[in-house]
């Protein structure tokens, strides 16, 4: 038996928007997610999450299904409008069902974490130019400081933001998440904005949580060259800067690599180079977290240089590899590599697997089980890859698959099941699948079967 160190946090992760519906619902305002999906050609078959798994109404039962688990700990995000609909108003009723949700978890003996920020805007905020304006911070730190008054005395772990990536250069620089635009300027202006947002927000979270732990989550993909020819390395190299880097270098106080600076001023992504950042801006990014969550899903293989603007062709297939349903290679050694590079090079103090998990659409059998044995496969694997990062010295004290529900997959609709619970959307029904009883029996026994 692979055992865990004790008081390991073994968790499941969810965001609000994926999960709650009730997107009208108690005095919630919209946010540019339901603007984004209310909009005809943006989501698979239009889809919204306007109803997604109605967590919102059935948070109890949800609860009662991580219990019966036995899910040490809870990773959700909060909806911005949801608590201040219109970015500046705060609206009790969302605080109260946020509060609701905390104290059903803590009678479980669940530990929740709260991200402040997983992708929905106040669409008022949105009309002021979002996150590429910087006065969104300011809205932002609102938000830290309403959310842990109200709920500080029993959260004790705050995220500010998930996966900045996303939120900048996926939604304003790809443009496949809200709000849509395809433009470098915007993209990484928003980047700038969001990490000056954590680093403001995190003296907030000290203020008001002084007794609590705070950190981020990034995304990261790793990316691997497959020869040693310039192109190739300049491939991976390129790709490191652009996904992990540009936010990892200033949160830890190294400034936005120069390696990537140049290459955006010469390629005319960044005409005027970094007129967005001022004076303080770094030391205010770079304020000390107490811990980085690694989200990671897959990693990028480069048998040349990318083309940045058409990245989804960069990755080299790897033939004979396993891939999951969104066409993510199945890479464990990938986890391992990055959770090694946070300790030694990074020198993370703690670190979370904020989140790892696959999507397979296996449902019910004819006898209602859910024989997913892909996912427990890829849980086996992912979880061990963090045992042997821990012997190496990686102090992480927790992991959250991504997800606790299937749901809302963003852009993709419901197509993809990330879930270690099947969700009917009909009828709202719950199924624990195959790989949460694995992942039950690995709780239970805080390791994994040799
Ligand atoms: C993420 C996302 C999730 C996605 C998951 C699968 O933080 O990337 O938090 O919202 O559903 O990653 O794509």
């Amino acid at each position: 038996m692979k055992k865990f160190p004790d008081n390991f946090l073994w968790g499941a992760a969810t965001s609000a928007y994926q999960i709650e519906g009730a997107w009208n619902v108690d005095g919630r305002g919209p946010s540019h997610w339901d603007t984004f999906s209310q909009t005809p050609g943006n989501t698979k078959n239009g889809e919204t999450g306007n109803v997604a798994c109605d967590h919102y109404h059935r948070y109890q039962e949800d609860v009662d299904i991580m219990s019966e688990i036995g899910l040490k700990a809870y990773r959700f995000s909060v909806s911005w409008s949801r608590i201040l609909p219109d970015g500046k108003t705060v609206n009790q009723a969302g605080l109260d069902y946020y509060s609701r949700l905390v104290d059903s978890l803590l009678e479980k003996n669940i530990v929740p974490f709260i991200t402040l920020y997983h992708w929905e805007l106040p669409q008022t905020l949105e009309d002021m130019g979002g996150w590429p304006n910087r006065d969104v911070a300011k809205y932002f730190v609102d938000l830290a400081d309403v959310t842990t008054r109200a709920l500080g005395d029993k959260v004790k772990n705050w995220i500010t933001h998930n996966e900045p990536w996303c939120t900048a250069l996926l939604s304003h620089q790809i443009g496949l998440h809200a709000p849509g635009k395809k433009d470098w300027y915007q993209g990484l202006s928003a980047a700038h904005t969001v990490l000056l947002s954590h680093g403001m927000a995190m003296d907030t979270l000290r203020t008001n949580v002084p007794d609590g732990e705070h950190g981020i989550a990034p995304n990261f993909e790793p990316a691997y060259p497959l020869n040693r020819t310039k192109e190739a390395l300049d491939g991976a190299r390129i790709w490191d800067g652009y996904y992990i880097r540009w936010f990892n270098d200033p949160l830890a106080g190294r400034e936005y690599p120069a390696d990537m600076v140049n290459y955006y001023t010469e390629t005319g992504r960044l005409p005027n180079g970094l007129d967005f950042v001022q004076d303080g801006d770094y030391d205010l990014i770079a304020a000390p977290v107490d811990f980085i969550g690694i989200n990671n899903y897959t990693r990028q293989r480069m048998d040349g240089m990318l083309d940045l603007d058409n990245f989804n062709t960069a990755a080299t297939p790897n033939p004979g590899a396993e891939y999951t349903e969104m066409n993510w290679e199945v890479y464990p050694d990938g986890l391992y590599d990055l959770i090694n590079r946070m300790h030694f090079d990074y020198q993370a103090p703690k670190i979370y697997i904020t989140e790892s998990g696959c999507s397979y659409s296996d449902g019910p059998d004819a006898d209602g089980r859910v024989r997913d044995e892909r996912r427990t496969k890829y849980y086996a694997a992912h979880a061990d890859a963090v045992h042997r990062a821990i012997q190496n010295g990686a102090n992480v004290a927790g992991m959250f698959m991504w997800s606790l529900l299937d749901n809302f997959e963003w852009s993709l609709g419901y197509s993809q099941r990330f879930g270690m619970v099947y969700v009917d959307y009909e009828t709202q029904k719950r199924t624990i699948k195959d790989s949460g009883y694995w992942y039950q029996k690995t709780i239970a026994q805080n390791g994994l079967a040799e």
